[in-house]
């Protein structure tokens, strides 16, 4: 069966997470943190997670995981047929990923856990983002689902990546980047009201209550 190694509260593993269980795939999860240690590097080659093991093989990085698992489990698939529509979905994964979760990602050391980023990161994230996001609005379908009418794999990243992206601009700066944006926070609480992202919330609120413990013994 195929396992899904990583923590439930990183972004990255419930993108590969919410594919699985929207389509109905049996899988595993075991908890691995991601590390620089020897014994985790064996498993996933830069020490992030996601990774997946399947018949002998590991498999690292959420989107070559995510294709791989279209093409081994094609039914209920969520890349569209045909080609453009298909690209274009990556197109959105991308700007997701690229423009706006990596560039907002530089803030999580102050805005989750309790560490500082200077003011000249703040101001480059600051401008970074608002090139991310006008891309961002510019692609975006929320008809209902970010690239159109059907569920698809850029709904399994923008279901994790976009809420990160108003918490930690409220946190940082005191607005939420998206304010006025409302389509996604209605897209937001539609997408949590899934039970794939029922069941992601309940265990990303545990695995972040651990993490919170094991911060307080150190
Ligand atoms: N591009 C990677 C990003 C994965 C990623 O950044 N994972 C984070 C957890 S959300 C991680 O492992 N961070 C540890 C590190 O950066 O060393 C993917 O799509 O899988």
């Amino acid at each position: 069966m195929l396992k899904l190694c990583g923590f439930a509260a990183s972004n990255y593993y419930n993108k590969v997470k919410m594919q699985l269980m929207e389509k109905g795939v049996p899988f595993a999860e075991e908890l691995v943190w991601a590390s620089q240690k020897d014994e985790v590097l064996a498993r996933t080659p830069i020490g992030k997670v996601p990774f997946i093991e399947v018949d002998g093989w590991q498999l690292a990085e959420s989107q070559p995981i995510g294709e791989y698992i279209e093409e081994a489990y094609p039914e209920k698939p969520l890349l569209p047929r045909d080609p453009m529509a298909r690209a274009k979905v990556r197109e959105l994964i991308e700007f997701i990923e690229l423009h706006l979760e990596l560039v907002v990602r530089r803030l999580y050391r102050e805005a989750f856990f309790g560490g500082t980023v200077s003011d000249e990161t703040k101001k480059e994230v600051e401008r970074d983002l608002a090139k991310g996001i006008r891309a961002f609005r510019a692609l975006a379908k929320f008809a209902p689902f970010v690239a159109g009418a059907e569920l698809t794999l850029a709904d399994c990243a923008a279901a994790q990546h976009l809420p990160l992206v108003s918490m930690a601009t409220k946190r940082i700066y005191g607005r939420d980047f998206f304010e006025d944006f409302p389509q996604v926070a209605a897209y937001v609480k539609a997408m949590n009201a899934r039970p794939s992202m029922q069941k992601i919330v309940e265990d990303r609120k545990a695995n972040a209550k651990l993490m919170a413990e094991m911060a307080a013994k150190k």
